[in-house]
């Protein structure tokens, strides 16, 4: 689809008191779209396609909808095609214009229609279609309703001509096509793995919904372009079977409720596993709610109490000489919950916490009398998690012991900071970085190249532990994990919740991992990215952590230096010094490691702020992202061995 190049002519649009506000509308959009969408980067680009989607699963969770199918265009528009009911197209009383370009132009004008509908669903900002239309270069809708085919075209949200119908047809839905604005966003591709998962957690979360992704970017052999169906017959439980994929079960089947508590429908799926870690994915019409809110702790609070009441009544506690606590309750523990809330309140950092107070008790309810029923009628399974909570709660103790036992004999200077740091000057955490190098070699050049007053440099020796696999106690035993604790400030946890973390005393607000461009280097930067993953996830949320990018290559003529980041950037500065014809004065020096070069070398490429490429690391997709690391450092080498190879190409490394 190509956009017309013609500019909108005012007698194409009639120019009366509601087409003004709608464009007052449409141009405050466009003004300040962060405050729309949340942002202008790659995450508020792939928000404009939930924005888009999200309307298709309201119908499909009103039963009108079972297949969307989203396209990825060759000219990097998206297509979302739905099989609902079709956008409705009669005269808007009000309005006095087709509710179609009501609903594509007026902000927040879908849901006025679906008051009756249960509409709940709506992206993170749930600001609607319109939004998506106003940041659009171009867009084209069509509509399949009552056996007629309609049509409506816009330019930056304007329409560009009057709904007109332009044929018939037996099939109902709705299909959108835009090409996001580039003079609107910082990149206007569409990644396929971001849009992929989202698909598949989609489909998790509305079973019996098919979702389709389609590349026409990506094509195989056979011209047939890159294809992804998803369809969840059983929905939540399918989801956690999927998250835990890379652990060991522990009950045959997974556990799933579904009930309707106060008129708030609330849905879980939960296993448990050999590992330690908890992995709670919470949902709040379909938006992943990674800071938590009403409904986690209303989970939490019913899933402790029935455990718990469960437990002493058993009598299998008898025999513990210690307390448990709520944690153990959750080791080892993977869940989804899921609920629908009318009028949701997002708050929080990243406004991904649910307020609503009313729902905690909801799920508390919900979740205590659906587990209550459970554990009474399987007993074998009762008593398997009830073991897995007493193993938690002598690990807990036991780390107790040993974190004491640290703190005691640990050697501090007397500055209370670790000896091997080498701090900076600056006080102010928001100005200060601290470097985690891989070895002391490179950390001696780090700290000879570095700027003393904002960079702090802690060498940190060899692979640190896999805290993935690692019972938690050894976790607070590793001499580089209790270092880099200290040295960024923070509490290694209390005895009542071993995760808690005082971010607020965090001493720098850029923490970069800086390892070397080699595959010993890449394993050791994920060992401590899923240290921090499990251990401290808010630096991650919070944007605080960071991936240095060494340089590959040093080409050398004559005196000129210059260095290269990949392949496709050394040819081309070979090919620059040697425009004149004159080839054979070229020197390439391949680094290996960041041993190779000079404190001067590693600051000009890696560590000064001016020239460094330094990757922030984000949380894309919450649940991916857990059963990642899962997989990534867990026991099966099949999936780890297709996950690199198929992700070797983002990385820089060189294996
Ligand atoms: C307003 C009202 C109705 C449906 C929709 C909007 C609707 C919007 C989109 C966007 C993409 N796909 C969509 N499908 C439907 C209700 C229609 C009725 O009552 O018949």
């Amino acid at each position: 689809m190509k956009a017309p190049s013609k500019p909108v002519q005012a007698d194409q649009f009639n120019y009366d008191a509601t087409s003004i506000q709608v464009l007052e509308g449409l141009e405050a959009v466009r003004k300040r779209p962060a405050m729309y969408i949340g942002d202008i980067s790659s995450k508020g680009l792939h928000h404009l396609v939930y924005e888009v989607l999200d309307n298709s699963i309201d119908e499909a969770m009103g039963g009108y909808c079972d297949q969307i199918d989203v396209i990825i265009n060759d000219d990097s528009s998206v297509t979302v095609i739905d099989n609902g009911r079709g956008i409705p197209v009669d005269i808007h009383e009000k309005e006095g214009r087709s509710a179609l370009e009501v609903v594509m132009t007026v902000l927040h004008a879908g849901g006025k229609f679906n008051k009756d509908t249960y509409k709940v669903s709506g992206g993170l900002h749930g600001v609607g279609v319109s939004c998506v239309n106003a940041l659009a270069e171009h867009l084209t809708v069509e509509v399949h309703r009552d056996g007629k085919l309609y049509k409506q075209e816009y330019e930056k949200g304007r329409p560009l001509y009057d709904v007109k119908q332009i044929g018939t047809t037996e099939i109902r839905g709705t299909k959108v096509t835009f090409i996001p604005d580039n003079t609107i966003f910082q990149v206007t591709v569409f990644n396929y793995e971001i849009l992929t998962n989202r698909l598949r957690e989609l489909s998790f979360l509305n079973k019996g919904v098919q979702l389709t992704l389609t590349d026409m970017r990506q094509r195989d052999d056979q011209g047939q372009p890159t294809k992804d169906v998803y369809l969840s017959e059983e929905g939540l439980s399918e989801f956690v079977e999927y998250l835990d994929n890379s652990r060991e079960k522990l009950i045959e089947k997974t556990i799933c409720m579904y009930s309707e508590k106060s008129g708030i429908p609330v849905e879980v799926a939960m296993q448990y596993n050999s590992s330690f870690t908890e992995n709670v994915q919470a949902y709040v019409n379909n938006i992943n709610t990674i800071e938590g809110g009403t409904h986690l702790a209303g989970f939490r609070r019913g899933l402790t109490r029935t455990l718990k009441s469960y437990a002493e009544k058993s009598g299998m506690l008898s025999k513990l000489k210690f307390e448990i606590n709520g944690d153990d309750f959750r080791e080892g523990l993977t869940a989804v919950i899921s609920v629908k809330v009318a009028e949701p309140q997002f708050e929080g950092q990243t406004k991904t916490k649910l307020g609503n107070s009313e729902v905690s008790g909801a799920v508390d309810q919900a979740v205590s009398e659906m587990l209550t029923n459970y554990l009474e009628e399987n007993p074998r399974d009762a008593k398997t998690i009830v073991n897995k909570v007493i193993l938690a709660a002598t690990a807990r103790h036991a780390a107790r012991k040993a974190r004491e036992l640290v703190q005691r004999k640990s050697v501090l200077s007397n500055t209370g900071l670790p000896g091997k740091l080498s701090d900076c000057s600056e006080k102010d955490p928001a100005k200060c970085e601290i470097f985690l190098v891989e070895g002391d070699s490179a950390g001696g050049t780090a700290k000879q190249g570095r700027e003393r007053k904002f960079q702090a440099i802690l060498p940190l020796r060899g692979k640190i532990l896999n805290v993935e696999k690692a019972m938690p106690h050894k976790i607070f035993d590793n001499e580089e994990i209790k270092t880099i604790f200290t040295a960024l400030g923070l509490s290694i946890g209390t005895e009542e919740d071993s995760k808690a973390l005082n971010i607020e005393r965090l001493r720098y607000h850029k923490v970069i991992i800086m390892t070397d461009a080699d595959v010993d280097g890449s394993h050791i930067a994920t060992l401590i990215l899923t240290f921090f993953f499990r251990y401290m996830k808010e630096m991650i949320e919070m944007g605080y952590v960071y991936i240095a990018t060494p340089p590959f290559y040093l080409i050398r003529k004559g005196k000129e230096e210059r260095y290269a980041w990949n392949e496709a950037e050394r040819k081309q500065i070979v090919a620059e010094f040697t425009g004149n014809g004159k080839e054979t004065g070229i020197h390439i020096q391949r680094y290996k490691g960041l041993g190779e070069m000079n404190a001067e070398q590693l600051w000009d490429t890696t560590m000064n702020p001016e020239f460094r490429k330094l990757r922030q690391v984000d949380i894309e997709n919450a649940a991916e992202a857990d059963r990642t690391f899962s997989m990534l450092m867990g026991d099966e080498v099949p999936p780890r061995r297709a996950f690199i190879e198929k992700n070797a190409k983002y990385a820089n490394i060189d294996a």
